[in-house]
């Protein structure tokens, strides 16, 4: 497991020798580095030959998982990834963290980023999404003042479009239907206009959804495929879900956070659309999932009131003509690819809690019902 606070340390007196010997390596600040993106991110820019800086919060358990396949002790010579404690709402840290370590690019990744939880926890999200952007901004604009080039990456979402009726692209009026696509809208717009006030570097991915297998267990994906992988191994028995009519344009975060870092490498800031151009049901991922493991699912698949919001988002597909003629980007992996990665993935883990369920081990079924 990670320790934060030897790698904070650590990257203070790493600054300070840094100082005196000015070297060519470009650093890269990513809040929300613990999360699906942000590992995927820190991989690619370590693989770049990056200094990678990120921001993790304070929890009472381990939240570095996603890091452990590319973390390095600090005080070995040589390591190249770097953590600071910090948190979206507290605009203090996040200078402290800059003058830490000095980014270049900053890829601000961090947020509260489930759509239903939105909605019961409207004003957190609000404070973490929206205003956590404006405090990153501000952080910015002072950093920049101070003489130092730098280039933000703002983590924008398909679902500021929410209701303007698909194909979207970077001219759809935007139409957010929850709190957390308010926020992210709240967030691109101060992107924006600390771009034309300030003549800042900052742009706007506009990302839809990308999944992996390391996507949270409570996004309608990752649910599916680890419920599933579980029912074949018969850990559990049901799967509870909200609805199946959803269409969303599912890629894969790996090809995601390639896009990221292209677009700051651009000459000028500019907002870019990031998607596949192919939609699907929350069923036709179902079905898919289900027939490549073989599991009956219309046997074990129950619908919960729960899953359902009050206000839903029921089809998006994205128009990325823009981030293919500017960026050279195009996604690589396909939807029928996605679902199969993320199902061996599940059942290799289901694999593994089966044999330490029939080794008379307690195996957990968190997760099962939830979000
Ligand atoms: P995750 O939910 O997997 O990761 C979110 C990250 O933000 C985690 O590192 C989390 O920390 C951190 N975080 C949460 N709250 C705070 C806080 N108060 N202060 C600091 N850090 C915090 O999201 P993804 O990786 O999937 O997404 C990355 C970004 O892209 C998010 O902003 C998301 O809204 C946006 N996005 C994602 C899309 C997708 O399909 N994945 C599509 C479009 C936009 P911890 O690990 O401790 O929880
Ligand atoms: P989304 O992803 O809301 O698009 O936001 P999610 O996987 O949560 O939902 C996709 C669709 O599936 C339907 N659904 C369920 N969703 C969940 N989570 N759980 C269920 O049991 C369930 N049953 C059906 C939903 O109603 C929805 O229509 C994701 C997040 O990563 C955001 O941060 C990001 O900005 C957007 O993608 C683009």
């Amino acid at each position: 497991m990670v320790n934060v606070t030897d790698s904070l340390s650590h990257s203070r007196g790493h600054r300070k020798k840094r100082d005196k010997v000015k070297t060519s390596v470009k650093r890269a600040l990513i809040t929300g580095i613990t999360g699906q993106d942000g590992s995927f991110l820190a991989e690619l820019l370590l693989a770049k030959g990056y200094e990678v800086h990120g921001m993790v919060r304070r929890a009472s358990t381990f939240n570095t998982e996603r890091l452990d396949a590319i973390y390095a002790d600090p005080h070995e010579h040589g390591a190249k990834l770097f953590l600071h404690y910090g948190d979206s709402s507290e605009g203090a840290g996040i200078r402290h963290i800059l003058e830490a370590a000095q980014p270049e690019e900053i890829y601000n990744l961090a947020a509260q980023s489930h759509v239903r939880v939105s909605f019961d926890q409207a004003e957190y999200t609000a404070n973490v999404v929206a205003t956590g952007a404006l405090r990153i901004l501000e952080a910015v604009r002072d950093y920049a003042a101070r003489g130092h080039a730098v280039r933000l990456y703002q983590a924008g979402s398909s679902e500021m479009f929410g209701a303007s009726p698909p194909p979207q692209n970077e001219s759809t009026p935007f139409y957010p239907r929850s709190p957390y696509g308010v926020s992210k809208l709240a967030a691109h717009w101060y992107a924006v206009n600390y771009r034309e006030a300030y003549g800042l570097f900052v742009a706007n991915g506009i990302l839809f959804n990308h999944e992996s297998p390391r996507r949270g267990e409570t996004f309608v994906t990752r649910k599916i495929t680890r419920a599933l992988a579980r029912i074949k191994l018969g850990l559990q028995d049901k799967l509870y879900l909200g609805n199946l009519e959803a269409r969303r344009d599912w890629g894969y975060a790996g090809d995601y956070v390639e896009a990221m870092w292209r677009i700051l490498q651009q000459p000028e800031a500019e907002d870019f659309v990031i998607a596949t151009g192919e939609s699907h049901s929350v069923r036709e991922f179902l079905e898919r999932a289900a027939d490549y493991c073989g599991v009956p699912w219309q046997r074990h698949v129950e619908r919960d009131s729960r899953y359902f919001r009050p206000t839903e988002v029921d089809n998006v597909c994205g128009d990325a003509s823009k981030a293919r003629e500017k960026l050279g980007w195009a996604p690589k992996v396909k939807f029928e690819e996605l679902v199969a990665m993320m199902m061996e993935h599940d059942l290799e883990l289901a694999r593994q809690q089966a044999t330490l369920a029939s080794a008379g081990h307690r195996v957990s079924g968190r997760g099962a019902s939830q979000s």
